[in-house]
């Protein structure tokens, strides 16, 4: 795959890596014919053919930064995928979202059932780790060390905290602050360990460079979180691909509810300052990471 350095246009660069992504999850995901052949349909409806792959996009690009291996970044960026599209489909079901849109196809829940749902997830879930895991070009330690930072990103410390959060807090007013807390947590911490298991597919990474992605993921995190809530409020179900206006229908907390829509959008181009400024320690070589947070921000759905 082409790195960082090569002067591609963005737009090339990203479709190149969505494609060899969505070969690799393919390849990953189990066939459709085996048994128990409805869940594996509903598990490759669930993650083939859709989605903007944001978190594959930052392994690669962050990866390049290090030189980073194939194999390695094929592997992290679809274990990746597959939590987030594990994340979407429990998301999406009655206990919880009760949405019946997403990616501009009905549901899971809808389109199978509940119970298919719940185990499309589950099984999502498991399957990441077992493509992570199967990784054989790099040292064990390496690799315990990527599963265990997957595992901290998903798990109650990470995105399912927030997400537990997130649903204590319909018709809260959260503070600020307890809103940010709550979005490192539901949605940031998967999108920092995409920056940091790219980079961990490559060379050792030195403490200024492993500071720098912190600074740079944690940037990114909110900023797409901010514009999340502003498309939200103020796009349409068919640009976005899933039920528009659903925060303020369902009484949740958001950027656009506490600061108003303006503020909200000169946070989002702050935190995209941000993020530019945290990756002044790698130069140039950081154009795709600097490309990515201007696509977050700028992203239309
Ligand atoms: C159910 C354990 C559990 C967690 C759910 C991420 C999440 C936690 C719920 C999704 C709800 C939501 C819409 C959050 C806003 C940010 C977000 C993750 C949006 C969807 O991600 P995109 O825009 O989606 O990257 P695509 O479809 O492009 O992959």
């Amino acid at each position: 795959m082409a790195d960082t350095t090569e002067a591609l246009p963005f737009a090339a660069w990203m479709a190149g890596v969505q494609a060899e992504v969505e070969d690799a999850l393919s390849d990953f995901l189990p066939a459709a014919h085996l048994v128990p052949t409805k869940l594996h349909e509903a598990m490759r409806y669930t993650v083939l053919g859709g989605g903007k792959r944001v978190r594959p996009l930052l392994v690669y690009a962050s990866g390049a930064l290090f030189g980073a291996d194939s194999q390695a970044l094929a592997r992290a960026a679809c274990a990746l995928e597959m939590i987030h599209a594990y994340s979407l489909v429990h998301d999406d079901m009655p206990c919880m979202d009760n949405d019946e849109l997403r990616r501009g196809k009905p549901t899971v829940h809808v389109a199978y059932d509940e119970a298919t749902a719940l185990l499309v997830g589950d099984a999502l879930q498991a399957q990441a780790f077992e493509v992570l895991a199967s990784n054989d070009t790099l040292p064990a330690n390496r690799q315990v060390a990527m599963l265990r930072l997957l595992a901290e990103a998903a798990g109650s410390g990470g995105m399912c905290g927030g997400q537990a959060i997130d649903l204590d807090s319909v018709g809260i007013a959260l503070s600020l602050e307890q809103l940010e807390r709550m979005h490192q947590l539901k949605t940031g911490a998967l999108l920092r360990a995409s920056v940091l298991l790219g980079a961990l597919c490559g060379k050792d990474l030195s403490a200024t460079e492993l500071e720098a992605l912190k600074a740079y993921s944690k940037a990114v995190g909110l900023a797409f979180q901010v514009v999340d809530d502003i498309l939200d409020a103020t796009a349409d179900s068919a640009t976005l691909g899933k039920t528009a206006g659903k925060d303020a229908a369902d009484n949740k907390p958001t950027y656009v509810s506490i600061l108003g829509l303006e503020q909200s959008k000169e946070l989002a181009q702050q935190l995209r300052r941000d993020a530019h400024d945290a990756l002044a320690p790698f130069g140039e070589q950081a154009l795709r990471l600097r490309e990515l947070a201007d696509l977050i921000v700028q992203r239309k759905a």
